[in-house]
């Protein structure tokens, strides 16, 4: 069974997780963040799934409920959304991470699965869980953690891990202010992807022990994962020889969006004439709930110069009309106007763009209207004043921000 930790805000992508949680945030022109990790498990051929929401779930429950509720109880198959409900006490919503798993025990064991593997629902990668899976059986380690090396300035975001020559773990620590690295590799440390892999039963024991711990935070990178390095056999799974089954697959994709920079960059990446991550490998399908829309549509102006897109992604239900769109993500829905200009911009659906709009680097917030003549991306400081600018230039839009230019 795969468990999804979805419950969690993701601060650092500020307005675009004001009202959604970080895993419902839209990627890629079609999907959302959290179908990346569910079409791995699909992928990868769990056929049960259970996904554990807190933070402000609705529209995430509602994308999981339209997209992913084809797999079947007649045929074994489960998909179980578990929001925090406070099902132990009336005073406990989900406290860490551990806790959204214990809280659910009794869901878990009436399907019976013999392997857990934990997941969180806010990383856009691909993974073949069923490799991850035959190690952890292979080595009979009590945990298989997932694990990719990572520059040690980006390590202070991780848990971070000593391994010895059989890549057992023998140190761990979350979130280090001066992360250990690799031996002989002073820039380089080992991280982990928050992806575990345990056996049921070995899982509920841990559970419960670190329940009755006084003093724990109930999360797995804080409390469990440490006490089994200390106390059992825990072993790393190196991600980068992992990755999928297709040889044709160029290189392990993994990627935390967790700020407007990196989230903006991973999307515009995807305009590139060969992007590291592959949308379009049918042999790895990204699963998603999608409207039924028309096709995209491309008009000239007036003057039958502009109406194009190029080295972009447009999704269904988008009109481009008289506008030119270069290196750019339209979602579905998106309508751009005559004499309008989106250059390397990130536009979530059902944006209106209006005429002689003008927008270079932006990630334009679902719903959007940008009114006609709006320049962004061309005066840094008057941008700064009216919307989220990011020190690389990024302009985040939403539309409280829109309406207060007219205040
Ligand atoms: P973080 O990602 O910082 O570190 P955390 O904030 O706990 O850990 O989030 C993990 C996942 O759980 C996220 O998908 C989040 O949405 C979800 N989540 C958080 N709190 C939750 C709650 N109360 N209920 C349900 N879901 C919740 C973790 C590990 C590190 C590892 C990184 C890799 O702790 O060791 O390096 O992941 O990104
Ligand atoms: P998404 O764009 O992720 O599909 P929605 O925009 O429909 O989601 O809304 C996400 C959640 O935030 C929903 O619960 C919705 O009811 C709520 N929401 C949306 N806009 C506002 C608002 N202006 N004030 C308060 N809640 C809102």
């Amino acid at each position: 069974m795969a468990y999804v930790l979805a419950g969690g805000r993701g601060s650092r992508l500020f307005e675009m997780t004001d009202t959604r949680a970080k895993p419902a945030v839209y990627f890629g022109g079609k999907s959302r963040i959290i179908d990346f990790a569910l079409s791995n498990a699909i992928n990868s051929g769990i056929r049960r799934i259970g996904v554990a929401t807190q933070y402000k779930a609705h529209s995430l429950i509602r994308h999981l409920q339209r997209g992913w509720n084809f797999l079947r109880p007649e045929r074994n198959e489960s998909f179980d959304i578990l929001p925090a409900s406070q099902r132990i006490s009336e005073f406990q919503w989900y406290e860490g991470t551990a806790d959204a798993v214990f809280q659910n025990i009794d869901i878990i064991q009436s399907y019976g699965p013999e392997y857990m593997v934990i997941l969180a629902g806010d990383h856009i990668y691909k993974m073949d869980y069923e490799l991850m899976l035959q190690q952890h059986v292979d080595t009979g380690a009590d945990v298989t953690v997932a694990c990719m090396e990572v520059p040690k300035a980006e390590a202070v975001g991780f848990g971070v891990m000593h391994v010895d020559a059989t890549d057992r773990i023998i140190d761990f620590v979350e979130k280090p202010a001066d992360p250990p690295t690799l031996p002989g590799d002073p820039d380089r440390s080992l991280a982990s992807l928050g992806i575990y892999v345990f056996r049921t039963a070995l899982l509920f024991e841990q559970l419960r022990r670190d329940a009755d711990t006084a003093g724990s935070s109930r999360d797995f990178g804080k409390d469990l994962i440490p006490w089994l390095v200390e106390h059992g056999h825990a072993q790393a799974h190196r991600f980068s020889s992992s990755c999928v089954r297709s040889p044709e697959e160029p290189r392990a994709y993994w990627r935390d969006v967790g700020t407007v920079d990196a989230y903006w960059e991973a999307n515009i990446d995807l305009t590139d004439v060969v992007p590291q991550l592959d949308l379009y490998d049918r042999s790895w399908p990204l699963w998603t709930y999608s409207e039924i829309t028309p096709p995209a549509k491309f008009v000239h102006d007036l003057d039958g110069r502009r109406g194009s897109a190029v080295s972009s992604l447009v999704a269904g239900d988008c009109i481009v009309s008289g506008s030119t769109v270069h290196r750019s993500l339209l979602s579905t829905g998106v309508r751009a106007h005559s004499y309008s200009s989106i250059d390397e911009s990130v536009i979530l659906p059902m944006t209106r763009i209006g005429r002689n709009a003008r927008l270079t680097r932006c990630v334009v917030d679902a719903g959007v209207t940008i009114p006609d003549g709006l320049v962004v991306g061309e005066d840094p400081l008057l941008d700064g004043h009216r919307f989220r600018r990011t020190d690389r230039g990024i302009c985040l839009i939403t539309q409280p921000m829109i309406d207060r230019l007219g205040a």
